[in-house]
């Protein structure tokens, strides 16, 4: 009777509703109702997740479907990474714009991730869809890895000690013509922008040491317009949304094949007018006699240019964003400035007229302040903030009940771990000093070789901004070449301090690398004695 009673109640209610109904049953009704039904349907799939999965790693509850938790992550990526290590540890998964990622923390995701199996991780399917209209087909992420291995080993023939040498005196000329001319720092003192700056620079020095002086030559304002194109499909959205029919995905595809072509013409010219010889100038010149992989197949000229766009477009973001962070905070620390000046002094000394000889290769492995400043820009900001590869088959997490589904993706953030207590002292401080006192000889550690020269085996390290395993950085060489160059020329020119209240920018996490809030500036003044 009592059963039979509440559901007349109920019924009742439902009686009157439905005779009302006309007046309630609208759209935006109907909408709200809809939307009501798919959250409480996704919570309640939330709820009983642990049971319909025990053997996966804690979900991160989230209110909207796909969306997921992209946006608190995508916004600040290490403060969600700490939030969920408070509440589930090491491991946990969360929703991304449709795709789940599985992040696993610390020195040991690290190592589980970076040295994955080709078996169980993917890469290229993480990245091709974002790179591929950024660089070009048949190279990077959209052919197999085994081609990935050998287009790095091809690259490395013009990252060698002897490119370096002759890569030096052309990015001094570069900065110091920056210096003199650039809207930045042309003046005797001023303001200057930084992240407006670092960008141009960081193509200039890499374009004229990399691809050369006639590449260099040919940049104008219609080239600087194609690469601000194509720079502008390399965003974190493009990973989410690589091609929709809009006006900015015709001007990506654009600028790729218009400096695409600009590439091309000077390999046809030099396979043309320098028959027989043998140059290495440069990355294009290395590629060109070291484009032949094992079995025999060859990088089509097409796939060298693309190549060369690739690898340009990958130093291009990660040093002007390096070298606008390490700019910022030896301007809130300029008595780093002139600790990196007397380093300058007392490693390439004067000449008899008083003047500081040029910086050369072999003076900068002896500058070791200069090497611990590059260090601990990038140890405070690695810029990808996150690594990931897709998973190919079900993935177990070692000494845990957890397995990784196919499909699911795996996501490690040395970034985080370079910036966590638990590693390093004072972690949020930059403190160049921190690294005078170990021993950063490699001599010890085991090596392997995936195709492309020997990398350190173990992956289990805290700080790992240049990656590990077989998808590590093949540019960390140059990177430090062209920073170290970049910032003994800076402190030999001018001095630099933050503008009034001398504050930090925030980090700007919605780009493809770690940029500092724009507008970041510095107040800068030239130094009067000729350097
Ligand atoms: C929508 C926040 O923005 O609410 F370049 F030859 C060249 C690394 C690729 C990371 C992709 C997605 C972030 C969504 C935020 C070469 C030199 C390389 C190495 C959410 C509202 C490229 C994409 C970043 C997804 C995170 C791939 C680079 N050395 N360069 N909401 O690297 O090496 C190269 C290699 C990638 C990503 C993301 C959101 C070789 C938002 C706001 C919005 N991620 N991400 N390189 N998100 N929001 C490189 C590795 C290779
Ligand atoms: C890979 C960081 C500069 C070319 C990587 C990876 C990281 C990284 C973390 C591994 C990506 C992954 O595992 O998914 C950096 C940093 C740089 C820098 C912090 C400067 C401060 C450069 C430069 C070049 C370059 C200057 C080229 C001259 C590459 C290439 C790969 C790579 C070819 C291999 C990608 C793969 O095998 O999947 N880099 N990079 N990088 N980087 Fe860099």
């Amino acid at each position: 009777e009592k059963v039979l009673d509440h559901c007349m109640q109920h019924f009742g209610v439902l009686s009157a509703w439905v005779h009302a109904a006309p007046l309630y049953i609208s759209a935006p009704v109907l909408f709200a109702g809809f939307v009501f039904l798919v959250i409480a349907l996704n919570l309640l799939q939330q709820l009983l997740y642990k049971l319909m999965y025990p053997h996966r790693v804690p979900l991160v509850p989230y209110l909207f479907p796909w969306i997921g938790s992209a946006v608190t992550y995508g916004m600040a990526p290490y403060e969600f990474f700490e939030n969920c290590r408070q509440k589930y540890g090491d491991q946990f998964a969360f929703v991304m714009c449709g795709s789940v990622m599985t992040v696993y923390l610390g020195p040991k995701g690290h190592d589980f991730v970076l040295n994955g199996k080709l078996a169980d991780v993917s890469a290229e399917e993480a990245y091709k869809h974002l790179t591929t209209p950024v660089f070009g087909e048949g190279v990077v992420y959209d052919c197999p890895n085994h081609r990935l291995m050998e287009q790095k080993k091809f690259a490395k023939a013009a990252l060698t000690r002897d490119s370096f040498r002759s890569y030096v005196p052309k990015i001094v000329e570069e900065v110091r013509q920056f210096l003199d001319n650039s809207t930045y720092f042309g003046n005797k003192s001023g303001e200057a922008v930084v992240t407006g700056a670092t960008p141009e620079l960081t193509i200039y020095t890499a374009s004229r040491s990399l691809l050369g002086d006639e590449v260099r030559a040919k940049f104008s304002a219609h080239t600087a317009q194609l690469y601000s194109d194509l720079d502008k499909g390399f965003k974190p959205l493009n990973f989410v949304f690589p091609n929709l029919p809009l006006p900015y995905y015709w001007a990506r595809d654009n600028a790729q094949k218009a400096i695409s072509d600009q590439y091309l013409e000077v390999i046809d010219r030099r396979r043309r007018d320098e028959k027989g010889e043998v140059h290495n100038r440069d990355l294009i010149d290395g590629i060109i006699n070291n484009c032949t992989y094992k079995d025999g197949k060859k990088l089509t000229d097409r796939q060298i240019a693309n190549l060369c766009i690739g690898i340009l477009m990958g130093g291009q973001h990660t040093s002007a964003s390096t070298s606008a962070w390490a700019l910022l905070h030896l301007g809130q620390k300029p008595q780093y400035q002139e600790m990196m000046y007397e380093e300058q002094e007392r490693v390439c000394g004067r000449d008899a007229d008083g003047k500081l000889n040029d910086i050369t290769y072999e003076d900068l492995q002896e500058m070791p302040f200069l090497t611990a400043v590059i260090k601990e820009t990038l140890r405070l900001h690695s810029p990808l903030h996150s690594i990931f590869r897709k998973v190919l088959r079900p993935m177990p997490i070692p000494n845990t009940n957890y397995v990784v589904p196919k499909g699911h993706y795996v996501m490690v953030s040395p970034g985080y771990s370079m910036m966590h207590e638990d590693y390093f002292k004072n972690a949020h401080d930059f403190v160049p000093e921190r690294w005078l006192e170990v021993d950063t000889r490699k001599d010890t550690e085991e090596t392997i070789d995936y195709g492309f020269g020997e990398v350190s085996k173990g992956a289990a390290s805290p700080y790992l901004p240049f990656g590990a395993g077989r998808h590590r950085c093949i540019g960390e060489q140059f990177a430090y070449v062209q920073l170290g160059t970049i910032f003994s020329t800076f402190v030999r020119e001018m001095k630099w301090t933050l503008p009034e209240g001398g504050k930090l920018p925030e980090v700007d996490f919605e780009s493809m690398v770690t940029l500092p809030k724009h507008p970041a500036k510095v107040v800068y003044v030239k130094r009067e004695e000729k350097v």
